[in-house]
């Protein structure tokens, strides 16, 4: 079985940036997943992130064994909760909300999890989750009824960010929400990342070529792309 972490790793090392493309499975019919992996493919994406804030989990199983049969792309569940979770993926951001203060999203989810990631042979990422402002609500922040973190504290964000490593957090996610209006700043991303040795993935509100270039330039080592392939199938054509 491949190593996930150890290939986000070896990447960094070699400061090759990775992509990730986010399908929302509230949003997917098997039909149109079908469509969207041939894109997928001929796209420069590196992993396939498969998630949401909201999804009851019905058909995710379904989704995620065609997703494996048709791509041969690393497929991360990006949980929103515990339904979310299915041993037909490779593995799993088991994500932590350190913006957040609600003990739910810091530790009562991911106690839930564990008799569900026991029957599985899912890899696990423990990822520190950053939420930060992005000029309106998100639907992180109504779901987690939690606060994003400000847009002009890059500190206390880097700090955060350094906590999670000491924590034993194997990545850091800024995340300005789906289809947000503003991505998280550059200045931001930078500092945190000159403050963490461990990979830092970016994404939220980044709707062009030159914003994902913009993000790994400041830093970021994976960006994840949502809304914008989700409205046009032909992004990276
Ligand atoms: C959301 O960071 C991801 O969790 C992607 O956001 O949908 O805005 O690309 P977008």
């Amino acid at each position: 079985m491949k190593n996930i972490y150890q290939e986000i790793l070896n990447s960094k090392k070699r400061n090759q940036k990775l992509l990730a493309i986010l399908l929302d499975p509230d949003k997917l019919t098997v039909d149109i997943l079908i469509g969207l992996v041939t894109k997928i493919n001929s796209s420069p994406a590196t992993h396939v992130l498969v998630g949401g804030s909201s999804f009851d989990g019905n058909h995710l199983g379904q989704l995620l064994s065609l997703l494996k049969q048709k791509t041969s792309l690393p497929v991360l569940l990006f949980p929103g909760n515990p339904t979310q979770i299915s041993g037909e993926a490779d593995g799993v951001l088991f994500l932590q909300l350190l913006s957040g203060r609600n003990p739910d999203y810091l530790i009562e989810h991911q106690i839930d999890a564990v008799p569900l990631l026991e029957k599985t042979n899912l890899e696990i990422l423990s990822t520190g989750y950053i939420l930060i402002e992005s000029g309106s609500e998100t639907a992180v922040e109504r779901v987690s009824q939690t606060k994003p973190l400000a847009r002009n504290n890059s500190d206390y964000v880097a700090q955060t960010a350094k906590a999670g490593a000491f924590i034993g957090n194997q990545l850091i996610y800024l995340e300005a929400g789906s289809g947000a209006q503003n991505a998280v700043p550059l200045e931001m991303i930078s500092t945190v990342a000159q403050r963490i040795s461990i990979p830092l993935i970016v994404g939220g509100g980044i709707r062009s070529k030159n914003g994902i270039e913009e993000a790994f330039t400041a830093g970021a080592d994976m960006v994840v792309i949502g809304t914008a392939f989700e409205n046009d199938p032909n992004f990276f054509d």
